[in-house]
């Protein structure tokens, strides 16, 4: 746990008290601060009893002597409108901020000698692999990584800061906007596309959050960018002109200077002067094109942290790759599962569409704004669609003519038509691949608890056999 010296002998309210709020509320404590958390959810509260001063309905008390609002990231502050404990703060000029600000606040007072590097990585999709990989490539080096954040674990849950130390912290959107501090030793923005607009209230306010990463770098630091779509071109455009060094990373264009990928070929041209590196066709846990990317990405930082290319080769190969994430679950008969629940958006479900041929593919829930619109030059690589949750009256009829389509509204009653037509046809390898282009939260509470109904589903299957 991260001891947070900011409010000592303050009284800071705590809202939200998962995973955020219940770290937030240890660290502050430890910090000398009174703490006051709330949750609209009674279990909650009670499972926080251990770990504030006190259990208080915000809404129902003066904000007028709180330093701050701790506010967890999950809760809405601005779009589509203010959650009212918000507005309550907001009105008594009470500071919301979030555990990112908190970390931030905290290693700042340290000198820079002496503190952790903070390696930040955010984007639409492809941050949570990245930042485990590239934890994944250090740790195998045998430096002192550890990673947390959007990942899943809060940051201020990781171990307190000592010196050659290196958090590698995933960012959300909505935590890059609780934050006004953050200074990353190293900063990668891998690629932006359109995802949570109704929490930022449009694109424009999505892509100023993920630019609050780059918000405090000097010229001592690094920056490490995508530059496979406009939105992140126009940014390190932008950059550059701040003077800060930056590093470009592609996994479709050949690149004068930085690290790309051609062919599944990693080819480090940093210097100037192009080098393959590895072939990432060998790497088990990096399959898809999708995650070129975010391979380019971890090399380009791992040489900034100082790493030579064999150590990072190492580390790419034996990378197992990440639950819900493209997860290969194994073979049944000839049929492969793969579990790709974290697939929340079209813009990732098309990413696993582009890896097989021949997909029994289910998808469904809670629709995005851009429903199936990425998936559909895709949609040649799938033999069947089994749709499911919210999403699918309005997914059958954006693929009606496209290709045979299924609504089956449960997850359970999509895998057994899935197995039964995967086994049944006259393909060679057929995938069943659970790649939701959709939220979870119509019927589960998250995508870890939607995909481990997949892999429950898998394991039943297999043990039937
Ligand atoms: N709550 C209230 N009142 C409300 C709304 C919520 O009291 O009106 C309470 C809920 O009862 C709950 C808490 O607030 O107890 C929820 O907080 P939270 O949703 O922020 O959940 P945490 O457990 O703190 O998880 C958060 C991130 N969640 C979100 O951003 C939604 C986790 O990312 C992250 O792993 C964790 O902090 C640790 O840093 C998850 C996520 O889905 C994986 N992220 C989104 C994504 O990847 O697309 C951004």
């Amino acid at each position: 746990m991260i001891p947070v010296n900011e409010f000592t002998g303050k009284k800071v309210a705590v809202f939200g008290l998962g995973r955020t709020g219940l770290a937030a509320a240890s660290s502050l404590r430890a910090g000398g601060a009174h703490v006051i958390g709330w949750d609209s959810c009674e279990e909650k509260q009670k499972a926080a009893r251990d770990v504030v001063d006190e259990i208080c309905d915000l809404s129902r008390r003066s904000m007028s002597d709180l330093a701050a609002l701790v506010l967890s990231p999950g809760i809405a502050h601005t779009f589509p409108a203010p959650n009212n404990i918000v507005a309550l703060a907001k009105a008594c000029d009470v500071p919301i901020i979030g555990d990112m600000e908190l970390l931030a606040r905290t290693l700042v007072k340290i000198d820079r000698d002496n503190r952790p590097k903070l390696v930040g990585i955010t984007g639409t999709n492809g941050k949570s692999t990245t930042t485990a990989l590239l934890t994944h490539v250090l740790q195998s080096a045998n430096l002192d990584a550890i990673c947390g954040g959007n990942i899943g674990r809060a940051v201020l849950d990781l171990p307190s800061p000592r010196k050659g130390q290196i958090y590698v912290v995933e960012l959300s959107s909505y935590q890059l906007e609780l934050t006004s501090s953050l200074h990353c030793d190293i900063a990668c923005l891998l690629n932006l596309s359109a995802d949570h607009l109704d929490r930022h209230g449009g694109m424009e306010n999505y892509i100023a959050a993920k630019k609050r990463i780059f918000a405090r770098q000097q010229s001592c630091d690094q920056i490490v960018i995508g530059v496979d779509d406009p939105q992140t071109i126009s940014i390190m455009s932008e950059l550059n002109f701040a003077g800060v060094p930056v590093c470009a990373i592609s996994a479709d264009t050949v690149l004068s200077k930085g690290v790309f990928v051609v062919g599944g070929k990693l080819i480090d041209a940093m210097d100037g002067h192009s080098k393959q590196v590895v072939d990432l066709g060998e790497a088990a846990g990096l399959r898809g094109h999708h995650n070129w990317q975010n391979a380019a990405a971890v090399y380009a930082m791992a040489r900034k942290l100082g790493l030579n290319k064999e150590k990072i080769i190492d580390g790419l190969l034996s990378f197992n790759g990440l639950a819900h994430r493209m997860q290969p679950l194994g073979k049944l008969g000839k049929v492969l599962f793969v579990n790709d629940s974290k697939a929340t958006n079209g813009e990732a479900a098309a990413k696993a569409l582009a890896s097989f041929d021949d997909i029994f593919w289910i998808a469904g829930g809670l629709p995005k704004k851009d429903g199936l619109d990425p998936t559909l030059p895709l949609i040649g690589n799938v033999r069947k669609t089994y749709l499911i949750g919210a999403a699918a009256r309005r997914f059958s009829k954006q693929l009606k003519g496209l290709g045979e389509t299924v609504q089956c509204d449960e997850l359970s009653v999509a895998f057994q038509m899935a197995v039964v037509d995967a086994n049944k046809s006259n393909v060679k390898q057929p995938v069943v691949l659970f790649s939701p282009a959709c939220a979870s939260f119509d019927q589960f509470s998250d995508f870890e608890e939607r995909g481990d109904a997949f892999v429950g589903l898998f394991a039943n299957a297999r043990q039937k056999q």
